[in-house]
C-alpha cells in the first residue's frame, strides 16, 4: 500500500512554482518518482553527468561573479555570513529554516513515505531525496530500506574495538571509536590503492556510505546497550524499517517511539554545508578520506557542546531545573534559573544559533510531536514554558543575535517521555541521523570531482598591516 499523502500538496506547490520563479528555481530538483523501475545506484548513474555539466557551465559562465565582501569581523567571528561551500543536498533560510533539496519540514512530512497512514516520514525517502532531489515512491522507500538491512552487518572486530574502552567512556567515544573499527571494510579505500580513475570515485564511495548509513544504528545500539543494558544486544527486526528498527535494538518497541526515531532521524538528517559536523565531513573527505574517516571526523564534531552535544545539556539543564525549583516550576522561579546560569558564564542550551533568526522549525515540529503525545508531560510543559521565558532573557543579554530555541531544545523530553533517559546518550542519535546529509553529499562531492578544500589564513600582523594600507 501506498501511503502518499501529499497529492493536493504536491498540486499546490507545482503550480505556485510556475507562478513564481524563486520558488521555480527552489523546486529545480523537485520531482515525484513516476517509476519504480530504476533502483537509487542507476538513478545516480543517470543524474550524474547532467550535474556536471551544469556545475561546469555555473564555472565557465559565472566563474569570476562576486558573491560578497569577507570583512576582519568575518575572520575573527568564525566565518559567519561568508559564502565559501558548495552543498546541495539542503539549504538553510535564517527566517525559514531548513528545506532539503527545496522541500521544508512540513512538506517533507506530507510528500515522503511513511510506515503507516499519516505517520512520519521514513529516513530512506529522506535519503533518496537527498541523493537524487527527487520524492520516491514507497516500494523505492521499501526497496533502500531491504538494502541497508542486507547491509547492516558489523564485524566481530567492531565490538571488540568498543568494548577494549572503559564502560563509563561518554557514548560519543564510543560510537565514534566504532565508526573508525568500521573503516578497514572501506571499498574507496581499497580501490584507491589499487589506482581507481577519478571518473569513477563516487561509485565506492557510494558503497561506503550506503553501508556506513546501514550499520551505524546497530553500532549506536550496541554502545547504548553495553552502557545501560547490560551488554543485552537486541537484534535486528527484519519486518522493520530503517528509524523502526533503530529504535527496536535500542529497546524500544513503543509504536508511537519508533514514529519519534523516524521523524527524529529525518529532521536531523542535514542542516546544509557550513555546521560543524557537515564542514568537518566535507573537509576531510576533501582530502579523499573515505566515508569512514569523514564521517568520525565529523561526529568528533558533533560531540561538541555548542553543536551536537546540546541536546544532552539540555535535558540535563532542564533536569537540574526541577531538581533545584520542582516539576511544576513557576515561570519567576525559570527566569531567575536562567539569569543564575547566565551569570555563572554559561550558555542556555537549546537557543541561539549561527545562521537561523527564528524558531528553528524542527523545534516547532517536535512540539507539534508533542501537543499530539504527550501534551501533559510535565517535561515537555516546562519546555513550553521555557519557550516564552528564555528568548525575552536573551535579548536583554544585548548580544545574542537569535534568541530563539533551536532543534536541541526539545529533543530530550521526547526521548525521555518514551523511557530513553540517559542525556549523556542523545548526541549519538543525532550522529546517526547526520550521516544521511553528510553521505549523501560526500557521494555528489566524489561524482561532481569537487577539489580539496584549503582556504587561506592570515596572522593578525598580516591583519594589522592589511588595515592600515
Ligand atoms: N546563551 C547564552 N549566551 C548565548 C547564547 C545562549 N543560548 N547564544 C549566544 N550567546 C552569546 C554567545 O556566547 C556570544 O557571547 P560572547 O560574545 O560573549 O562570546 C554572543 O551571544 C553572540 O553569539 P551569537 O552571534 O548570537 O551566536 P554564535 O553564532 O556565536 O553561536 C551558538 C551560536 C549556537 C553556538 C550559540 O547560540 C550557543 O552557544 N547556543 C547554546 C548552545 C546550543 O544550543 N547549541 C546547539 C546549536 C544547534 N546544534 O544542534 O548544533
Ligand atoms: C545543525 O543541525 O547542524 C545545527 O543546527 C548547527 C548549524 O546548523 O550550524
Amino acid at each position: 500500500m501506498v501511503f502518499h499523502k501529499g497529492a493536493s500538496l504536491l498540486t499546490k506547490l507545482r503550480s505556485r512554482a510556475v507562478q513564481q520563479p524563486g520558488l521555480r528555481n527552489s523546486v529545480r530538483w523537485f520531482q515525484v518518482q513516476t517509476s519504480s523501475e530504476v533502483d537509487l545506484h542507476s538513478q545516480l548513474k543517470e543524474l550524474i553527468p547532467e550535474q556536471q555539466e551544469r556545475l561546469k557551465k555555473l564555472r565557465s559562465e559565472h566563474g569570476k561573479v562576486q558573491l560578497g565582501n569577507i570583512t576582519v569581523d568575518m575572520v575573527l567571528g568564525g566565518m559567519r555570513g561568508m559564502t565559501g561551500l558548495l552543498w546541495e543536498t539542503s539549504l538553510l533560510d535564517p527566517e525559514e529554516g531548513i528545506r532539503f533539496r527545496g522541500l521544508s519540514i512540513p512538506e517533507c512530512q506530507n510528500l515522503l513515505p511513511a510506515a503507516k497512514s499519516g505517520g512520519e516520514p521514513l529516513p530512506e525517502g529522506l535519503l533518496w531525496l537527498l541523493l537524487t532531489g527527487k520524492v520516491p515512491t514507497k516500494e523505492q522507500v521499501d526497496s533502500l530500506s531491504k538494502e541497508l538491512r542486507n547491509r547492516a552487518t558489523v564485524p566481530d572486530h567492531v565490538y571488540k574495538t568498543i568494548d577494549a574502552l572503559p564502560i563509563d567512556a561518554h557514548p560519543m567515544t564510543q560510537f565514534a571509536t566504532g565508526v573508525m573499527a568500521l573503516q578497514v571494510q572501506s571499498e574507496f579505500q581499497k580501490a584507491y590503492e589499487k589506482g581507481i580513475h577519478k571518473s569513477k570515485y563516487w561509485e565506492p564511495t557510494f558503497e561506503d556510505s550506503l553501508s556506513l548509513i546501514a550499520q551505524l544504528p546497530i553500532v549506536a545500539s550496541y554502545v547504548y546497550r553495553r552502557m545501560y543494558k547490560n551488554g543485552q544486544v537486541i537484534p535486528m527486526d527484519d519486518s522493520l524499517d530503517y528509524g523502526g528498527n533503530f529504535a527496536h535494538m535500542l529497546g524500544f518497541d513503543d509504536p508511537a517511539m519508533q514514529e519519534l526515531m523516524r521523524l527524529y532521524v529525518t529532521i536531523h538528517s542535514d542542516h546544509e554545508g557550513g555546521n560543524v559536523s557537515a564542514h568537518t565531513g566535507h573537509l576531510v573527505a576533501s582530502a579523499l578520506s573515505d566515508p569512514y574517516l569523514s564521517f568520525a571526523a565529523a561526529l568528533n564534531g558533533l560531540a561538541g557542546p555548542l553543536h551536537g552535544l546540546a541536546n544532552q545539556e539540555v535535558l540535563l539543564w532542564i533536569k537540574s531545573v526541577v531538581g533545584e525549583c520542582g516539576e511544576n516550576v513557576s515561570k519567576e522561579d525559570l527566569q531567575k534559573y536562567v539569569w543564575k546560569t547566565l551569570n555563572s558564564g554559561k550558555v542556555v542550551p537549546g537557543f541561539g544559533h549561527g545562521v537561523l533568526r527564528k524558531t528553528d522549525p524542527r523545534y516547532t515540529c517536535q512540539r507539534e510531536f508533542a501537543l499530539k503525545h504527550l501534551p501533559e508531560d510535565p517535561l515537555f510543559k516546562l519546555v513550553s514554558n521555557l519557550y516564552e521565558v528564555v528568548p525575552p532573557i536573551l535579548l536583554e543579554l544585548g548580544k545574542v543575535k537569535n534568541p530563539w530555541p533551536n532543534v536541541d531544545a526539545h529533543s530530550g523530553v521526547l526521548l525521555n517521555y518514551y523511557g530513553l533517559t540517559e542525556a549523556r546518550y542523545y548526541t549519538v542519535l543525532f550522529g546517526v541521523s547526520r550521516a544521511i546529509g553528510i553521505c549523501a553529499q560526500l557521494i555528489w562531492d566524489r561524482a561532481l570531482g569537487l577539489p580539496l578544500e584549503r582556504p587561506k589564513s592570515v596572522t593578525m600582523e598580516w591583519l594589522e598591516k592589511h588595515c592600515k594600507k
